[in-house]
């Protein structure tokens, strides 16, 4: 293929951006066309998306993406918006952290049981999951058509709704044996089966733009939109630098998504007990993985500091601080929720008995190598569950600039952390769209040639982790 240029509209939970790829068989370089922040509101005691602020945001990039052969979009997962018959947007979407689903979990575990769930969608089991969300409150009467976040916004540039089935597999209503939606659980659950769109798979083009689009983004309406990994994670995944498949990844951004890519699901009680999600990836793997609560606990504890503008000077200090004083189990539940995170985690740490941390380089500190923690039990049980051997472990996304957690993580693993690329999303999403256009070489392969990477390799002493991973119950 010629070197062409694909547009990546990449929604992450703390910012999104529109990203320029140009892309050849010996060629992949980035350029931002635009990145604007994603702040949710609270209106009324929901907390939402600003869905449409986010699409003004996507259009603006557009316009600044003369010369692309297409356009891909992905975002975080499980959120949606109804569509009524005439495909007007019933409501805001409601952001996962919003909590209206707290308790709906127990209570179709409870009917449906826990291992009939697993079996179907073979997800960890998180309170927001979009069964969940929808469960939450009747599904209003008018609604014609559920469009995950990504494909809301592929509908509104080309009119054309589907359901792209990476994101698909993270509703818990999708069937991950048979790759379909999983009606009979849908019918169960008393969910109607028409909102269900028809499944879209990754590399298929969704449709050109509106003309209305086209006109305002001055872009032409013959241009493509393609499916990708809508998943954000999916796209991550794909853009792995890995030379072979024993490695582990940490998709590091608001959240750590830690695990392996496998062919086939494990769906198997001590998979579940285990709290192991089976989503579906590109080309049909599986990304094996476990929600660790993330750099969302920094993100956090600097919004509650009025601290953003002050991470690089928390990172260096929280270097010099000794290590393995407080330390916290990143999936606790009582981290999801927005609010004063260092409060929280000072409630953690008198709830286990230890001392709370004194200053912010002690939080900071704290949550860095509990997240390395998070990141050694998830690959080390991804690769006991599954069998798969690991060697090495790549962490991608925004965390890959965080080098004191990349040396951590690489700590607590006792494995090399290859780190980068940072933008590990928009290229997956980018490069799905290249092959689909013409690209031939491997794109993982392209990956290692053309972005830069840094490895850490494990220093210190192991069983100082050891003991660590005891003392949340994470070993
Ligand atoms: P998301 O897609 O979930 O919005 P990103 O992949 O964009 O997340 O990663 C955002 C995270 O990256 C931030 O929470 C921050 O902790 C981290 N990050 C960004 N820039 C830096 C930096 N210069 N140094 C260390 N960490 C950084
Ligand atoms: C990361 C992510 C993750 C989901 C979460 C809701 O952005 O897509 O994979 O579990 O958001």
């Amino acid at each position: 293929m010629q070197p062409r240029s694909f547009a990546a509209v990449d929604l992450g939970a703390s910012s999104g951006r529109v990203m320029i790829a140009r892309v050849g068989e010996d060629e992949l370089a980035l350029r931002e066309a635009r990145r604007f922040p994603n702040r949710p509101v609270r209106a009324a005691g929901t907390l939402y998306w600003d869905v449409l602020g986010l699409y003004g945001h996507v259009l603006d990039g557009l316009r600044n993406a003369e010369g692309i052969a297409s356009i891909g979009v992905d975002s975080w997962a499980v959120d949606y918006g109804l569509l009524d018959a005439a495909g007007v947007l019933i409501g805001n979407p409601v952001h996962y952290r919003d909590g209206r689903a707290d308790g709906v979990m127990d209570d179709v575990v409870a009917e449906v049981g826990a291992q009939t769930l697993y079996d179907v969608g073979g997800l960890q089991f998180l309170p927001f999951n979009t069964v969940y969300q929808l469960l939450s409150a009747p599904v209003p009467e008018s609604a014609r058509t559920l469009l995950m976040v990504p494909d809301l916004l592929a509908y509104w540039l080309t009119g054309e709704a589907g359901a792209e089935l990476t994101n698909a597999s993270t509703t818990g209503l999708y069937d991950v044996r048979a790759g379909d939606w999983a009606y009979p659980l849908i019918t169960r659950l008393g969910l109607p089966t028409k909102i269900f769109p028809p499944l879209r798979r990754p590399g298929e083009v969704i449709g050109t733009l509106r003309p209305d689009v086209a006109a305002e983004t001055e872009l032409p309406e013959s241009l493509p939109v393609t499916a990708v990994g809508s998943h954000d994670t999916a796209s991550a995944v794909f853009a792995v630098p890995a030379e072979h498949d024993r490695f582990g990844y940490v998709s590091c951004g608001t959240w750590s998504l830690a695990g392996v890519e496998l062919t086939a699901p494990v769906l198997t009680e001590e998979s579940r007990i285990a709290g192991f999600t089976n989503e579906v990836g590109v080309g049909g793997t599986i990304r094996y993985l476990r929600n660790v609560m993330g750099l969302w606990l920094l993100q956090e504890s600097l919004r509650a500091w009025h601290a953003e503008e002050r991470l690089p000077e928390l990172l260096a200090a929280a270097a010099e601080v000794p290590p393995f004083a407080a330390l916290v189990d990143p999936g606790d539940q009582s981290f999801i929720p927005p609010g004063d995170m260092p409060a929280r985690i000072a409630a953690y740490c008198e709830r286990t008995d230890q001392r709370p941390p004194a200053g912010r380089a002690e939080v900071v500190r704290c949550v860095l190598e509990s997240l390395a923690l998070g990141h050694r039990a998830a690959i080390r049980d991804a690769a006991r569950l599954s069998g798969r051997s690991v060697e090495v472990v790549h962490v991608v996304g925004g965390g890959a600039r965080n080098t004191l957690l990349c040396q951590l993580t690489a700590d607590a693993c006792g494995l090399p952390v290859v780190a980068g690329p940072v933008e590990a999303t928009a290229i997956g999403n980018a490069l799905v769209q290249a092959r689909a256009h013409g690209l031939t070489t491997d794109p993982r392969e392209l990956v290692r040639r053309t972005q830069n990477l840094t490895v850490y390799h494990p220093r210190g002493d192991e069983t100082a982790w050891d003991d660590a991973a005891r003392r949340v119950g994470l070993s």
